[in-house]
């Protein structure tokens, strides 16, 4: 039987394979839905978006898109994996770094067969990994005659404007492929319309004398919100910079400017190039400095920003527009169309002065939602536009089901092709809710907030301040007034926090697995800087053996060092233990210290009592995130074995609640050891007496460990530590 099914899958593969469809991803950067005609209307007239309105109706529009995460590197990451900030680690840009280990779909793509590139804007931090040709933009990528890094490390400059060129280097990538036979998928990520807003030389005059329509809310006061709506710093009355976004470059200063009239687009440009930004934008400019000589008001000021704001805006559009059109072009040319995917999405939504704001982040539509458009011959209907709620965890299982690969059990999107395949319907049991969760960066001052959207309402939780806001968006599409406090919303808040919890447990949220830094603490993050340090030096790779964990860890250096200097220092350890860690730091130690650097042999794992000692965290919640430190540890560290040590012991009689949590977590640890990469060890016993009532001389606080308690734990771990292979 099982030689007839290879027999079978053989012949029938080649002609399976010559079938699968190819996938064009274009990709773009912070595009909102307001500025795509095909779904806004502000800029219907004004800036259309043609060649986009073509793959909406030759395919199919999605009208509830929403990312999970409205920020540029976590909306990739989940993209990639499709997993939400918390389960592939990059939950923002100002620590993360892609940890390039974990499973994606371009991985799962090439091992069914597929030829996959990325080209344009990436923004990781990592390299790319997964893919057969890539070259991207370094960080944020430059408007004007950008570096790309390419596939070797070095970074080449080319002459041009950014938009152009990674359409350019998109089809030359698809006119030389390698394996023509093989079906391919190309992500083409621009870097456009990001900040700041530079058009391309040939649009820079486009909308001159034209009024952009004013959003309702250019002056919103932040009035009947939670306080952190009014903290943030993106709003283009004060926020907006006149250098890098008002581009009033080379201009005398006037008291206003500050220091601020740097753009590091301009010094990138040739002479013409600078000769063309000039002129479009000299005369402007120095109608701008008159006015404000003669006193313009702030009110003036902020309309004349948000004019120029929003004339650039749709200017870098014009150009992703024009690319797009030439992509569609190549494709109809050359026979690819008709068998291939074209999707058209933006890593998240965007502000076009709606609450007097650029930028994104927070939960509130204009930044919640992606455009996702997608068409695909003979199989989406077009011109269909969806009601279906989707998420950018689905990117991923969509391309491998359409791929027909198997899609991994822990991705916690779902495939839209069921929804391709029927019109936009949505098949009965599909999502009517959306988690949300930002983590609260420095950039902007967006407090972090979490949430869910359902179809008529929206809950949004500040943690760093227990605040909440509901939103009824039948009534307040505008997100103008928070609700919930008041007494004819209780019914409907009561289904919202229940909505919440029911959606944090499905995607595994909870206090325990949310990754968490504690740089507020000064010796915290001194702590984490040497250690880094450490890791990146030239004896880093000599360790054999790391410990994990948090104060009982910590304390090798002090009440265990004489054990330590005796058993561990010889094998070059590595000491990773941070008093006071729960398994959420831990776990945002791991994603992000680049614990790649080190490949130990063995690392031994003691977490957990303080989720019990400080909270009393459900020993489940505690064990699914030490379960979640495994599975970290098994893409950055596969060869790794790792001694789990059980928690010891707390409390000084056996029936105290907290000792009673900590049995529970080591019961349920049990199952997680496989005896090959997982070896449990359970030392309590050493602790107690036969009655469980704790040796104090061991664990003198009922918690830490003596010096004597120490040498035992030691001569515990040396023979573990021997049969995993470390001498
Ligand atoms: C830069 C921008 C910010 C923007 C972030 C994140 N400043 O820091 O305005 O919020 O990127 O954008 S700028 O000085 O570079 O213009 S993201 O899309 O990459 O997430
Ligand atoms: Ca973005």
């Amino acid at each position: 039987m099982k030689r007839l099914t290879t027999a079978f899958l053989a012949l029938a593969l080649p002609a399976l394979s010559a079938q699968r469809p190819n996938i064009v991803f274009i990709f773009t950067d912070d595009h909102a839905l307001e500025a795509i005609s095909a779904y806004g209307e502000r800029f219907d007239e004004i800036a259309p978006t043609p060649q986009i309105d073509r793959i909406a109706k030759e395919g199919m529009l999605f009208e509830r898109s929403y990312c999970g995460n409205s920020i540029c590197g976590p909306s990739r990451a989940t993209i990639l994996t499709g997993k939400h900030s918390h389960m592939n680690g990059f939950m923002d840009n100002n620590f993360s770094r892609f940890d390039g280990s974990q499973p994606t779909f371009p991985k799962m793509l090439q091992n069914a067969g597929y030829e996959t590139a990325v080209i344009g804007k990436w923004h990781l931090i990592s390299n790319p990994t997964g893919f057969d040709h890539w070259e991207i933009l370094p960080d944020q990528g430059n408007y004007y005659n950008p570096h790309f890094i390419q596939m070797d490390g070095s970074r080449k400059r080319f002459e041009g404007y950014v938009t152009d060129l990674v359409v350019d280097k998109s089809l030359d990538w698809l006119k030389n492929r390698k394996d023509k036979s093989k079906p391919f998928v190309l992500m083409t990520q621009q870097k456009a319309p990001h900040r700041n807003w530079i058009p391309a030389e040939r649009h820079m005059k486009l909308f001159d004398g034209i009024e952009i329509p004013e959003p309702g809310s250019l002056f919103d006061d932040y009035k009947n919100r939670v306080p952190a709506v009014a903290k943030q710093q993106m709003t283009i009355a004060k926020d907006f910079e006149w250098g890098h976004d008002m581009l009033l470059h080379g201009t005398p200063a006037d008291p206003r400017f500050g220091k601020e009239l740097g753009n590091h687009e301009y010094p990138r440009m040739s002479e013409a190039q600078k000769k063309t930004f000039d002129e479009a934008y000299g005369e402007e400019n120095k109608a701008l400095l008159g006015k404000l000589k003669d006193g313009m008001d702030d009110e003036e000021l902020t309309r004349w920003k948000y004019q120029r704001y929003t004339k650039n805006y749709p200017r870098c559009i014009r150009a992703v527009d024009e690319n797009i059109g030439r992509m569609l072009d190549y494709l109809d040319e050359s026979g690819l169309a008709e068998n291939t995917i074209v999707i058209y999405s933006s890593d998240q939504g965007f502000y076009l002065g709606e609450h007097g704001w650029y930028d994104k982040r927070w939960m509130f539509e204009q930044s919640l939602s992606m455009p996702f458009i997608i068409r695909w011959p003979g199989i989406v209907k077009p011109g269909v536009r969806s009601k279906a709620m989707i998420q950018n965890i689905d990117y991923a299982p969509t391309f491998l089901d359409v791929a027909g690969a198997s899609i991994p059990e822990d991705m916690q999107g779902t495939s839209l092709v069921p929804v391709l395949k029927n019109e936009g319907q949505a098949p009965a049991g599909w999502r009517d809710a959306i988690h949300y969760q930002y983590s609260g960066e420095f950039t902007h001052n967006v407090a972090a907030h979490d949430g869910v959207r359902n179809d008529r309402y929206k809950l949004m939780r500040f943690p760093d301040t227990d605040e909440w806001m509901l939103f009824d968006l039948e009534k307040d599409p505008q997100e103008m007034r928070n609700v919930v406090a008041e007494k004819e919303y209780e019914p409907v808040l009561k289904d919202m926090r229940a909505l919440y919890d029911s959606l944090r447990k499905k995607y595994q949220v909870t206090t325990s697995t949310y990754p968490q830094q504690r740089w507020k603490e000064g010796w915290w993050k001194q702590r984490w800087d040497q250690k880094n340090e450490e890791a990146n030096s030239a004896g880093a790779k000599e360790a054999q053996v790391v410990f994990l964990g948090d104060s009982i860890t910590q304390a090798w250096e002090n009440e265990g060092k004489a054990a330590w200097d005796k058993h561990f220092a010889p094998l070059g350890a590595v000491n990773w233990g941070y008093s006071g860690d729960r398994t959420e730091h831990l776990i945002w130690r791991l994603q992000n210290g680049n614990i790649q650097r080190l490949s130990p042999k063995a690392a031994v794992l003691l977490i957990g009592t303080n989720n019990t000692g400080q909270s009393k965290r459900p020993a489940a919640e505690t064990v699914a995130a030490i379960r979640r430190t495994l599975d970290d540890l098994s893409w950055k560290w596969p060869d790794t074995r790792i001694i789990l040590m059980s928690v010891f012991p707390r409390a000084e009689k056996a029936g105290n609640p907290l000792r009673k949590i900590n049995d529970e977590i080591n019961e349920q640890l049990k199952p997680l050891a496989d005896g090959k990469r997982i070896h449990l060890l359970d030392i309590n016993a050493k602790f107690m007496d036969s009655e469980g009532t704790l040796n104090t001389g061991l664990l003198p606080d009922q918690l830490h460990l003596s010096p004597a308690a120490y040498e035992i734990w030691a001569e515990a771990l040396a023979p573990k530590l021997k049969e995993v292979g470390v001498e």
